[in-house]
């Protein structure tokens, strides 16, 4: 494993790469870039198994903090959108620097699952396949109905700052995701895509998933039943989706 910062436009982001079992130096493999959610971090359950699977099965995996959460720079409050969408930008960029990289996949959980479909919409030339794990497609909608964390406000006079028990959220989140159509995003991705949510997530609604896997020019569904947003009660049927899809795609035997 190696752990280091990728930077982005003098922010330092928190990023850790792991090889899979048995890459030498000289040989070549996928790339897994992997994303947590909102106040999420690295070394989340979900994401670390998400991981796992991925270098068990060959791909090198780098995981990434993005702006404000886990160990990189920026503070909670002030992360936007935005700010994650050139965080994302910048750690492809970086990945594509890699020499061993043959091709590069991106996942995200949950606003990283959003981060995403975004992605993959705007770099569909780099990226092979999507994974959006339970992605909150739902955030820019929230945001325009008036509605975020459960704190209802006026949409067209944004609050300075959203409050939700330990939450706080800088007026500029709204303003910004806002300006959001992931709808465009999907348009523009024509590759392979894998949509793993639980029937039970507390956080985000189904019905957005469904609507994406239609969406999207080429994607699967995995829909794991009794679920919750982070696979708290079943992991290991988010992972063999994982692990399904990443073989299909790259032609690995199982
Ligand atoms: C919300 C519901 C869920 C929201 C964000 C999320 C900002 C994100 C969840 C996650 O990334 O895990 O209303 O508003």
């Amino acid at each position: 494993m190696r752990e280091f910062f990728i930077e982005n436009d003098g922010i330092r982001l928190h990023a850790k790469l792991d090889m899979p079992k048995g890459w030498q130096d000289g040989k070549k493999c996928p790339l897994l870039i992997l994303i947590h959610g909102f106040t999420g971090h690295m070394e989340e359950r979900h994401i670390v198994a998400a991981a796992e699977t991925a270098n068990d099965v060959g791909f090198a995996v780098l995981r990434a903090e993005m702006y404000g959460h886990g160990k990189s720079d920026g503070k909670f409050e002030e992360h936007t959108l935005y700010k994650w969408v050139t965080d994302a930008l910048a750690v492809v960029d970086y990945a594509k620097t890699l020499d061993f990289v043959s091709s590069l996949y991106f996942s995200g959980h949950s606003q990283g699952g959003l981060l995403a479909m975004l992605i993959g919409g705007m770099r569909a030339d780099d990226l092979k396949a999507l994974i959006p794990l339970s992605p909150a497609w739902m955030i820019p909608d929230g945001a325009r109905q008036g509605c975020l964390l459960g704190m209802p406000f006026d949409p067209r006079h944004i609050p300075d700052q959203i409050v939700a028990g330990d939450l706080r959220l800088n007026g500029n989140y709204v303003r910004v995701a806002q300006t959001i159509h992931v709808e465009d995003e999907i348009e523009r991705y024509p590759g392979p895509v894998l949509i793993v949510q639980g029937d039970a997530d507390e956080a985000v609604p189904l019905s957005y998933a469904k609507r994406a896997a239609e969406l999207y020019a080429d994607a699967k569904l995995v829909i794991v039943p009794g679920d919750t947003h982070c696979f708290d009660r079943h992991l290991e049927c988010m992972t063999e989706a994982v692990r399904e899809f990443l073989c299909t795609v790259e032609g690995i035997p199982e």
